[in-house]
C-alpha cells in the first residue's frame, strides 16, 4: 500500500477535495504508476456536473495523464518499473472481438468494470477517510499514485516530457484522430470545426496536417479565435453575430457546404447544425462532443438520404498501446504542437481553479504538476 495525494470528487457538483488516500498495490495484470502531470479535460467537468450517466461517487477523476511505472503485479510482461506511460481510458487488449475486428479502437475487455469505477476484478484500489473510493475511466490521474490494468497503459519514449505529452492521453489525440482516422480528410477539403476548446483546436491541427484548403472555426467565445488562427484556422466565426442559423451561413460561405465538419462541444443543437452545414451528396459530420445523459440528436432524414453522413469518434479512433507511442514521437519531431494548448499550469492544491478557468472560457488546457 502507498499513500498518495489525490483530488477526491466526493459528490457531483461539489469542488474536489485534496486528501491523503491509500492506494493498494497492483494485483494480477495490474500496474502501479506515479502520475507526473495531468491535464484537465471537459469530460472531467461533465462527470463532476452530474450529467454523466456513468458518473459514480466518491471517485478520483482525471484521464489525461503522463506517468512512470512504479511496480507491476503478477503476470505483467509488457511494462516494468521505470517505464514512462500514458494511461488509457480506451484500453487495448489485442485479443477481444473489438480489438481483432480491425474496425474500431473500442476494446471491450474491461468495459463493464471500468464503467462502474472498478478494477477488472470488481474491486477498488483506493480508500480515503476509511471508505472505498472509485476509479474513473480506468485512469484516475487526479491521484499522484494510481493502479491501472496493464492493457490501459501505453509505453512511450522516456525522452518525452510527461508534463506535455499527457495531453496526448485525451484531448489532442482525440481531435487529431477524429480528422485523420475517423473522417480521413483529404488534401484540399473544406472543414468546419464547432467548438474551439482543447478538442476543437486539436481538430484544427489535424485538418492542417491533412492539408485541408479551408478550415472554419466556430465558437461563441471569440477569445479562442487567436490560437485557432495560429494553429491553422483560415477563418473563425461567432454564430451569434448572424441572424440566420449557422448551418445556412456556412453553406453560403462554402458554395453548398463543407466536405467535413466536427462537433467538439457536446451540444445536440450544434450537432444538427454541424451535419446540416455539410455539402449535399458527400459531406460528412463527426460527433466528438459528449452530450448530457438522455439527450438526443435529430435532423430531417432527407439530410442523410441526400448523401450527408453522420458518424462519431472516441479517442480519435486511436488504438492506445499500438498507436499512441507514434503520436508522442510525432510531438518529439515537432509535427504536433502541444505548448500552445497549455494556457495554465498549477499544483494539485489548485485543481478546482482549473475547472473554474474552463467554465469561464479562459483556458484551453490547465496542466496539474504533481
Ligand atoms: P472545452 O470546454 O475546452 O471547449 C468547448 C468549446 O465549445 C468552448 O470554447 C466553448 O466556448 C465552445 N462552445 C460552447 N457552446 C458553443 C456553441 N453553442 N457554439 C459554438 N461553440 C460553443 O471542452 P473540450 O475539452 O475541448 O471538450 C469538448 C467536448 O469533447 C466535450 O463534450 C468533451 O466531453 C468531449 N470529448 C470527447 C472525446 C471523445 O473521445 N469523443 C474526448 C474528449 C473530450
Ligand atoms: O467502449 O463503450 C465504450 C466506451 C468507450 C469510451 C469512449 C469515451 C469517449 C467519450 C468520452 C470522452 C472521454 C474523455
Ligand atoms: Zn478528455
Ligand atoms: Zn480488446
Amino acid at each position: 500500500m502507498v499513500k498518495s495525494r489525490a483530488a477526491v470528487a466526493w459528490a457531483a457538483k461539489r469542488p474536489l477535495e485534496i486528501e491523503e488516500v491509500e492506494v493498494e498495490g497492483p494485483k494480477q495484470g495490474e500496474v502501479l504508476v506515479r502520475n507526473v502531470a495531468t491535464g484537465v479535460c471537459h469530460t472531467d467537468a461533465y462527470t463532476l456536473s452530474g450529467a454523466d450517466p456513468e458518473g459514480a461517487f466518491p471517485a478520483i477523476l482525471g484521464h489525461e495523464g503522463g506517468a512512470i511505472v512504479q511496480e507491476v503485479g503478477p503476470g505483467v510482461t509488457t511494462v516494468k518499473p521505470g517505464d514512462h506511460v500514458i494511461p488509457l481510458y480506451t484500453p487495448e487488449c489485442g485479443t477481444c472481438k473489438f480489438c481483432l475486428s480491425g474496425k474500431t479502437n473500442l476494446c471491450q475487455r474491461i468495459r463493464a468494470t471500468q464503467g462502474k469505477g472498478l478494477m477488472p476484478d470488481g474491486t477498488t484500489r483506493f480508500r480515503a477517510k476509511g471508505q472505498p473510493v472509485l476509479h474513473y475511466m480506468g485512469t484516475s490521474t487526479f491521484s499522484e499514485y494510481s493502479v491501472l490494468p496493464e492493457i490501459s497503459v501505453a509505453k512511450i519514449s522516456k525522452e518525452a516530457p510527461l508534463e506535455k505529452v499527457c495531453l496526448l492521453g485525451c484531448g489532442v489525440t482525440t481531435g487529431i484522430g477524429a480528422v485523420l482516422n475517423t473522417a480521413k480528410v483529404e488534401p484540399g477539403s473544406t472543414v468546419a470545426i464547432f467548438g474551439l476548446g482543447g478538442i476543437g483546436i486539436s481538430a484544427i491541427i489535424g485538418a492542417t496536417m491533412a492539408k485541408a484548403s479551408r478550415i472554419i472555426g466556430i465558437d461563441v467565445n471569440p477569445s479562442k479565435f487567436e490560437i485557432a488562427r495560429q494553429l491553422g484556422a483560415t477563418e473563425c466565426i461567432d454564430p451569434r453575430v448572424f441572424d440566420n442559423p449557422i448551418q445556412e451561413v456556412i453553406v453560403e460561405l462554402t458554395d453548398g457546404g463543407v466536405d467535413y465538419s466536427f462537433e467538439c462541444i457536446g451540444n445536440v443543437n450544434v450537432m444538427r447544425a454541424a451535419l446540416e452545414c455539410c455539402h449535399k451528396g458527400w459531406g460528412e459530420s463527426v460527433i466528438v462532443g459528449v452530450a448530457g445523459a438522455g439527450e438526443e440528436i435529430c435532423t430531417r432524414p432527407f439530410q442523410l438520404v441526400t448523401g450527408r453522413v453522420w458518424r462519431g469518434s472516441a479517442f480519435g479512433g486511436v488504438k492506445g498501446r499500438s498507436e499512441l507511442p507514434g503520436y508522442v514521437d510525432r510531438y518529439m519531431k515537432g509535427e504536433i504542437p502541444l505548448d500552445p494548448f497549455i494556457t495554465h499550469t498549477m499544483g494539485l492544491d489548485d485543481i478546482n481553479e482549473a475547472f473554474d478557468l474552463m467554465h469561464e472560457g479562459k483556458s484551453i488546457r490547465s496542466v496539474i504538476h504533481y
